[in-house]
């Protein structure tokens, strides 16, 4: 028998809770946890219910809330920035905000009275956090340049939106996809360099000439502490125009047969595992109403991944992208108001995230670049960093996450700016930090992933990392695999110090004093 939601006997607390009292029915209870205040909110409301709303209580800083925003292909208007900066101000030294590795903004700070004022705010301005976190679909991602790039096949901006606004019903929550088995993370690309890790998603969507442009459609990639896998091929090609409706269906049999007794196999690569991959297929097709077109014999992903870090020609003659590094994604109130303000001086009132945790200003012209380059925020956020600090991403990590088993974000700022002290790089090399197995910073996909873990030396228990080698992203993308386990954090840089001059052609500035 498999272990679909029918077999309710074997219900797991996640799915007590969830068939007790649905996620989004905590909506309509909002100003009454803003009266009550969270001490005395019913247990699972706080801790878990509330994450529907995209509202985290944080275990590590309690009464201090996360937000996690939706933000559809990682793009925002300089007025819907300005809104978040705003929010996090009020919180003074408390109120920061985060990249995510899924192009997206995390809040910090938040206190529960403010939610219903906030969750206004953001109603202005055309914000939602609806179903942005647990048994739902994250944020979807889509190329950083859509619309931008000589060289891309497709715009992805619309697709992207329209796949929210089906799954979340114009981000006011929708009851048919708020009891998922788990999370189900959705990509899409319409470039040639794979820029949203499609092989790490749920769902993917790829380049691929058939009848015509479309793409093929890659399942089942996750991350999780108990296994890490690549999507597969469905082997089906759809057109753009199709591409709603088939997320729609895929989501929906997820929902419907995704396993759900044990949460460490309540992803959608076990169900295929189960079925295997040409019964999913079928029943993909008879949910849709469609028989697939099989997939193109080969994509059009055929570049190395860009970090889109500099300034590049965007295809609207004179005018440019312009990516700025913002060191693991960190920002404070600050920070966001002068972002928004370059991005409405110099472009068009647009900023857009990365997977990689910057951001880019789009549609600067030619004869405002120098004037844009001299702004005092980009001594800060700079388009020309470090080989090692463009390319840095790391997870939340122990600041303010409860999983972590070390401190990531800090840690792997003052390392990496170490490391390039030491060394003269002559390419980027991708440093991922993780906190725990969870992956969250996608270990996997980098050069050289660190994922926390505990460690003991001499009698004592301290913080340590496992070493992961081989990622590759982009053109024909591979999860790298863990090459060395249990390093204590205390002994790491001369080890990666040690990696980046002997497999990544580093130099030594000066000889190390041992
Ligand atoms: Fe994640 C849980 C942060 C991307 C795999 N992730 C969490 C929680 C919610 C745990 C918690 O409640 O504390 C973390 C919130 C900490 C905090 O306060 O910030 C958290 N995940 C993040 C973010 C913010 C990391 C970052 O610094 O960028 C990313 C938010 C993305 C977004 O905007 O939605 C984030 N998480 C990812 C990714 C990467 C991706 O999507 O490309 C993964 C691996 C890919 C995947 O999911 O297949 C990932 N997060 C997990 C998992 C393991 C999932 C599983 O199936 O077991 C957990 C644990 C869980 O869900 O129970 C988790
Ligand atoms: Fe937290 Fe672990 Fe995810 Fe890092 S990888 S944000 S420590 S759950």
């Amino acid at each position: 028998m498999t272990e679909t939601a029918t077999t309710t006997e074997k219900l797991n607390k996640f799915e007590k809770f969830k068939a007790e009292k649905d996620g989004l029915a905590v909506k309509d209870q909002i100003s009454e946890f803003a009266q009550i205040g969270w001490e005395a909110m019913d247990e699972n409301d706080l801790n878990h219910r509330l994450k529907w709303l995209g509202v985290f209580f944080r275990p590590v800083t309690p009464g201090k809330f996360m937000m996690r925003m939706r933000i559809p292909n990682g793009i925002l208007t300089s007025s819907q920035l300005s809104v978040l900066a705003e929010v996090i101000q009020r919180y003074g030294d408390d109120g920061s905000a985060d990249i995510t590795t899924r192009q997206n903004i995390q809040l910090r700070g938040i206190k529960i009275e403010d939610i219903p004022d906030i969750f206004n705010q953001f109603h202005t301005v055309g914000l939602t956090t609806i179903q942005s976190g647990m048994d739902n679909i994250r944020n979807i991602t889509g190329d950083p340049v859509a619309g931008l790039d000589a060289n891309e096949f497709y715009d992805t901006r619309e697709l992207v939106q329209q796949i929210q606004d089906m799954l979340t019903n114009n981000g006011e929550g929708n009851p048919e996809f708020s009891n998922l088995p788990r999370k189900f993370n959705i990509a899409i690309t319409g470039g040639r360099d794979n820029s949203v890790h499609a092989e790490i998603n749920d769902l993917a969507l790829v380049p691929a000439f058939k009848e015509g442009f479309g793409f093929n459609v890659l399942v089942g990639g996750f991350f999780s502490g108990k296994r890490c896998e690549a999507a597969i091929p469905l082997n089906a090609w759809v057109k753009p125009e199709e591409v709603v409706s088939l997320c729609k269906a895929i989501v929906e049999i997820f929902r419907d047969h995704g396993l759900r007794a044990n949460r460490q196999k309540a992803r959608l690569m076990w169900l295929i595992d189960e079925w295997g991959v040409e019964k999913f297929r079928t029943e993909v097709e008879n949910r849709w109403g469609k028989t697939f077109i099989t997939a193109a014999p080969k994509d059009e992903i055929a570049w190395e991944k860009r970090d889109h870090i500099g300034i590049y020609p965007q295809k609207q003659p004179g005018l440019n992208y312009v990516g700025l590094n913002i060191p693991v994604g960190r920002l404070y109130a600050d920070d966001m108001f002068e972002l928004a303000r370059l991005a409405e001086v110099y472009g068009s009132g647009e900023i857009r995230f990365t997977v990689e945790q910057n951001a880019i200003i789009p549609n600067i012209s030619d004869s405002a670049l120098n004037t844009f380059l001299a702004e005092p925020l980009l001594n800060k956020f700079g388009v020309n960093p470090g080989l090692l600090m463009r390319s840095l991403v790391s997870c939340t990590g122990a600041q303010f996450c409860n999983f972590a088993l070390i401190e990531t974000k800090n840690r792997g700022l003052a390392m990496t700016k170490a490391l390039e002290s030491e060394l003269i790089l002559s390419q980027p090399v991708r440093i991922h930090w993780t906190g725990c197995p969870n992956s969250c910073g996608q270990p996997q996909v980098a050069d050289i992933g660190l994922m926390g873990t505990k460690v003991r030396k001499n009698g004592q228990t301290l913080e340590g990392v496992d070493i992961y080698m081989g990622g590759k992203v982009g053109k024909d993308a591979v999860l790298g695999t863990c090459v060395q386990k249990s390093v204590p954090c205390e002994d790491l840089q001369p080890i990666l110090r040690e990696i980046l001059i002997t497999q990544f052609g580093a130099k030594l500035r000066e000889p190390v004093i041992a």
